[in-house]
């Protein structure tokens, strides 16, 4: 099993604290930084830009996890200018094109991940697996921060990663996305879990240091 790595959901950080919240993160050796995009159309909110990541590439040389929660993310996804390192998510639900949105990705030079929402079957994957260096499963709805864990989402996590195993995928990272708190980030890890998006129920939480909050995640998921 690889190493478990974070990945805060930046949507949850406060533009107030960011300057010392991102110390915090490299001094702690977060392995990426999570970036929620959304278009008001595939989720119903909005969300961060490519702006926001231009304004945190000058800031941090910790890698970006895009996460696209947009309609034909395979013609926006070159605004967000992935660099190798980072990794950009694509929602199979979001493009009838969902092989040339991950080709696009490689064609940047960044590294691949297939998003599944909660309801979305897991042989989405078997045809792209080929393509792919990570898999998102949503475990909640996407849109919001701070939504309840959808519970049978614990036993996709199991079965993806019997499968990729199974397959001889064993290379292919699983990251979990929604309510990671200590203790279902622990069960998540236990079902096969490698990148944890830590938001406002893991990570960014009132009364704590965001050192003590790291370090608890880490602790959790190791
Ligand atoms: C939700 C988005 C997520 C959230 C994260 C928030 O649509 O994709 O990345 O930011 O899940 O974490 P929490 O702990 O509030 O659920
Ligand atoms: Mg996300």
């Amino acid at each position: 099993m690889s190493k478990a790595q974070i990945s805060p959901s930046m949507m949850c950080c406060d533009f107030y604290t960011l300057e010392r919240t991102l110390a915090v993160f490299e001094a702690e050796g977060v392995e990426y930084l999570h970036i929620d995009v959304m278009d008001g159309v595939f989720v119903p909110n909005y969300m961060l830009g490519p702006e926001y990541v231009k304004m945190l590439r000058k800031h941090t040389q910790i890698p970006m996890d895009i996460h696209l929660m947009v309609v034909n993310p395979e013609v926006k996804l070159d605004w967000f200018e992935p660099r190798p390192g980072d990794y950009v998510s694509v929602h199979c639900e979001a493009t009838p094109h969902i092989h040339r949105a991950i080709s696009r990705i490689h064609a940047a030079g960044a590294k691949a991940m297939l998003a599944l929402n909660p309801g979305t079957p897991l042989h989405a994957v078997e045809e792209l697996a080929p393509e792919l260096e990570a898999v998102l499963l949503m475990t909640v709805d996407p849109g919001f921060a701070g939504q309840k864990l959808i519970e049978p989402c614990l036993g996709k996590v199991a079965r993806l990663k019997h499968w990729l195993e199974e397959k001889d995928y064993g290379r292919i990272e699983i990251e979990v996305d929604g309510n990671v708190n200590l203790p279902n980030a622990r069960r998540m890890r236990d079902a096969g879990a490698d990148i944890f998006v830590a938001g406002s129920s893991g990570l960014f939480l009132p009364d704590m240091s965001m050192n003590k909050a790291v370090n608890n995640l880490r602790q959790a998921i190791s």
